[in-house]
């Protein structure tokens, strides 16, 4: 029964039918699935195959946005709804980062952060650098979280740090990053404080960061890239 809807669920993203997505992801709420595991067993693997198709040109970029909103249109239903504010462990400032519009997994990380006691501010996508630090001070963020999926955006990711020295305030934040063109080496190479392979990780790692985040070395790498 959960693996007909997640079949459906799979095959309603790659097929971009948004409608049909939304009635799978109900059903598989309803039957108590996490958000997590509905992510990882249908949205995820739909998208992925929807990559390698692009990548030997069986589909095209319309066929990629059709994916993406019916993959939102899910997301819609499952992720879950921002925790009481009774609850907040730290503010997160989160966005994808400059030339780049992916947001379906920055999404996923805000609505996990938000729902495990995090306050989250999201940017949205095609976000400057400055936007980031500017955000992060005005609302005395503890974490900055940059996305980042498209190979050339990768070095803007670095401009928000070097920006953050350059105030005298990189001590201020820990900057984690994460997205699919962003690999541990590149988070030791611009000196972020933590790199994660997925939301769940995202969410362990802002922990790992607000508990103990001044005696660990880093960055703090969970998972394995690819
Ligand atoms: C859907 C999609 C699109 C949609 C995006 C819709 C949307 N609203 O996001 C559309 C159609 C708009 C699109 C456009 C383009 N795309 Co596109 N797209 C994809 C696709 C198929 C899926 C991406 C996705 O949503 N994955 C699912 C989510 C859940 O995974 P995720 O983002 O990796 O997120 C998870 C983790 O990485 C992590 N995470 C994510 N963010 C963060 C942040 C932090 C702080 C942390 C800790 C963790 C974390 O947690 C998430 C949840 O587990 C990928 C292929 C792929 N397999 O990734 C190509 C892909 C990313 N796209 C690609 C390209 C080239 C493009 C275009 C340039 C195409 C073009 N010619 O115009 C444009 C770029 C436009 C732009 N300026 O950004 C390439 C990128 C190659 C590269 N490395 O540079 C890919 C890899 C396809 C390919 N194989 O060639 N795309």
């Amino acid at each position: 029964m959960l693996s007909e809807y997640l079949e459906k669920l799979k095959v309603a993203v790659i097929e971009g039918n948004a409608e049909q997505a939304r009635e799978a992801a109900i059903a598989l709420k309803e039957a108590g699935m996490s958000p997590l595991e509905i992510v990882n067993a249908a949205i995820k693997p739909a998208m992925d195959e929807m990559g390698k198709r692009y990548e030997r040109l069986e589909v095209f970029l319309p066929d990629l946005v059709l994916a993406g909103e019916a993959a939102q249109e899910a997301l819609n239903v499952i992720l879950p709804k921002e925790g009481a504010e009774s609850l907040i462990k730290a503010k997160v400032v989160i966005g994808t980062i400059y030339g780049d519009i992916h947001d379906i997994g920055k999404n996923i990380v805000a609505a996990m952060l938000s729902a495990n006691g995090y306050k989250v501010i999201d940017l949205g996508n095609d976000v400057p650098a400055e936007k980031f630090v500017e955000v992060a001070k005005k609302e005395s963020a503890k974490i900055i979280g940059i996305s980042c999926l498209l190979t050339p955006s990768m070095y803007y990711m670095r401009d928000v740090i070097k920006r953050l020295e350059e105030e005298n305030l990189r001590k201020n934040f820990y900057v984690i990053i994460g997205g699919a063109a962003v690999y541990p080496e590149w988070a030791k190479e611009i000196g972020a404080d933590g790199w994660a392979k997925d939301a769940e990780r995202a969410v362990e790692l802002c922990d790992m960061l607000v508990e103990k985040g001044e005696e660990v070395p880093k960055p703090i790498i969970l998972g394995e890239w690819r």
